[in-house]
C-alpha cells in the first residue's frame, strides 16, 4: 500500500517519512490484535481490509470526490450533524485521534498536562501524517470541552474551522442555543459547498444516516447473547470504522456480518466461553487505533459486550425521525436528537447514569470499567456518580485513567487481573 498511494500522499502535502512510521507502527499492533484472534466472523475480513488500506483506498476516494467539486467535512465529536454534510452532497469524515504516535508532535506546541485525544488530533495536523485532515476543506469543531475548545483556537492557524456552541445545559434556553447553531452549521455547509439543503435531499440523509445508527444497534443487540458472538474487539472495530467509511457501503457491510453473527447465535456458537465476566466499557471515546483496554481485557478472559461511549452507544442509540416535513422542521429534530447524547460537558447530566444502569442489565454485565483518558476533568469527575449509582445497583467498577502510551499497559493489567478475580469468585 506504501508504494502506490506516495504520490498522492505527497500532493496532500503529507509528511511521507513520518507517515512511514506511523504505518508500520500500526501494522504490527493490529497483528498482534486484530488478527492473532481465533474463529473471528468471516464479515470482519472487509473491516480488516479498510484498516489495512486506511489511508489509502477511502483518500483516494475522497479526493476523486473533492476533484469532482464535493467537499470534505472533518469532524472530531459526535454533535456535528452528518445528516447535513451529507445533504449539501459533501463527505463527512471523523477523524481518528486515538494514536500515541502523534501526541509528541502536539506537544512541542499544547501544554502535555492536555487529554491524549486533544493532543493526537491536533498533531496529526501539525506533523501532516493523516491525509482525512489534509484533503478535508473544513474541520467542524465544537465547544463541548475546555481543552479542546481552545485547542481550535490554535488549528485554526492551520486549516479552515467552523465552531458549534454546544450547550452545557438541557435547558430550554440550551434548545434554543443548540437549534441556532444547528441552523447556522446548515448555512456553513452551504456557503462551503454552494449547494443550497432541500427537504428531500435532508430527508433522505436521515434516512441513510439512521439506517448507519439500525445496522449499529443490530450489531450491538448481538452482543447481549451468552455466549457472546463477536468479541468487543471486533465490535467496537465495526463502529470506528463507521466514522470515516461510505455511509451506505458500510451499512451493507454491517447487515451482512450481523446476519453470519445472528448465525452464530442460532448455533449455539461464541467468540468466548459463555461464563466469561462480561464486561461494559463506559467513559471517554476510543477513536481508532486505541485498542489499548480491550486488548487488555480480553486477553485476560474477560468479554467485553457493550461500550457506553461515543465510539459506543451514545453514537447510534436515537434516531432522529423520519417524517420529513420542511427544512427547519427537519433540522429541529435533527438538534433535538442530537442534544439528547450523554456527554459529560452537560450539567447536569444523569441521563448517563440511567443510561449506564440500563444497558448494565440489559447485556447482563458483571462488571463495568469507568474508561478515562488522563486529563479529561469532565469524565473524571462524573466517575464519582457513576460508582455511586453502580454500587447501588450492585455492579462492581473498575475506575481507569489512562492515556494512548503503552507504559502503563502492565499495571493495567494487574489491576484487569484482579478485577476479573473478584468478579469470577
Ligand atoms: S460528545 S465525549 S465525542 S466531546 S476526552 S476531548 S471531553 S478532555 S471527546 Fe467527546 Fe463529543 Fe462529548 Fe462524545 Fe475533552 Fe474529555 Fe478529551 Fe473528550
Amino acid at each position: 500500500m506504501t508504494t502506490d498511494y506516495r504520490q498522492m500522499w505527497a500532493e496532500l502535502g503529507i509528511d511521507l517519512d513520518r507517515h512511514d512510521e506511523l504505518l508500520n507502527a500500526i501494522a504490527p499492533i493490529y497483528e498482534e490484535i486484530y488478527l492473532s484472534q481465533k474463529d473471528r466472523p468471516k464479515g470482519m475480513e472487509f473491516f480488516d481490509f479498510v484498516v489495512g488500506n486506511i489511508h489509502g483506498i477511502r483518500v483516494h476516494e475522497l479526493r476523486k470526490r473533492a476533484m469532482n467539486g464535493s467537499k470534505v467535512v472533518a469532524t472530531y465529536c459526535v454533535f456535528v450533524p452528518d445528516e447535513i454534510v451529507l445533504a449539501a452532497d459533501a463527505i463527512p469524515v471523523g477523524l481518528c485521534a486515538g494514536t500515541q504516535f502523534s501526541v509528541p508532535i502536539a506537544e512541542e506546541v499544547l501544554p502535555r498536562n492536555t487529554c491524549a485525544l486533544i493532543k493526537s488530533s491536533f498533531g496529526f495536523k501539525l506533523g501532516r501524517t493523516c491525509p482525512y485532515v489534509q484533503t478535508s476543506h473544513l474541520i467542524v469543531g465544537e465547544t463541548t470541552c475546555d481543552g479542546k475548545k481552545k485547542m481550535f483556537e490554535i488549528l485554526a492557524e492551520y486549516h479552515p474551522i467552523h465552531i458549534m456552541e454546544v450547550p452545557n445545559k438541557k435547558t430550554e434556553a440550551g434548545r434554543n442555543l443548540w437549534r441556532g447553531e444547528v441552523i447556522a452549521f446548515k448555512e456553513a455547509i452551504e456557503k462551503l459547498t454552494g449547494n443550497e439543503i432541500q427537504a428531500d435531499r435532508l430527508d433522505q440523509a436521515t434516512k441513510l444516516v439512521n439506517d448507519r445508527r439500525r445496522a449499529l444497534q443490530r450489531l450491538y443487540n448481538t452482543r447481549k447473547a451468552r455466549p457472546v458472538p463477536i468479541s468487543g474487539k471486533d465490535a467496537m472495530l465495526v463502529t470506528q470504522v463507521a466514522f470515516y467509511d461510505d455511509v451506505a457501503r458500510y451499512v451493507q457491510q454491517v447487515n451482512a456480518l450481523c446476519e453470519e453473527v445472528e448465525g452464530r447465535i442460532a448455533a449455539g456458537k461464541g467468540g468466548f466461553p459463555a461464563d466469561a465476566p462480561r464486561i461494559l466499557i463506559t467513559g471517554t471515546p476510543m477513536a481508532i487505533p486505541n485498542w489499548k483496554l480491550h486488548h487488555i481485557l480480553e486477553t485476560a478472559g474477560a468479554a467485553v459486550v457493550c461500550e457506553e461511549s461515543c465510539t459506543g452507544t451514545r453514537y447510534f442509540s436515537d434516531l432522529v425521525p423520519e417524517d420529513g416535513g420542511t427544512v427547519e422542521r427537519q433540522l429541529g429534530n435533527i438538534a433535538d436528537r442530537y442534544l439528547q447524547i450523554h456527554c459529560a460537558c452537560f450539567t447536569p447530566n444523569d441521563e448517563r447514569l440511567d443510561d449506564i444502569i440500563r444497558l448494565g442489565r440489559e447485556y447482563q454485565v458483571d462488571g463495568v470499567v469507568h474508561n478515562n483518558l488522563q486529563f479529561c476533568h469532565t469524565y473524571a469527575n462524573e466517575a464519582v456518580k457513576v460508582e455511586r449509582v453502580l454500587a447501588k445497583e450492585g455492579i462492581p467498577l473498575l475506575r481507569i485513567e489512562t492515556d494512548y502510551s503503552d507504559e502503563d499497559a502492565g499495571q493495567l493489567r494487574t489491576r484487569v487481573d484482579a478485577f476479573l478475580e473478584m468478579i469470577r469468585k
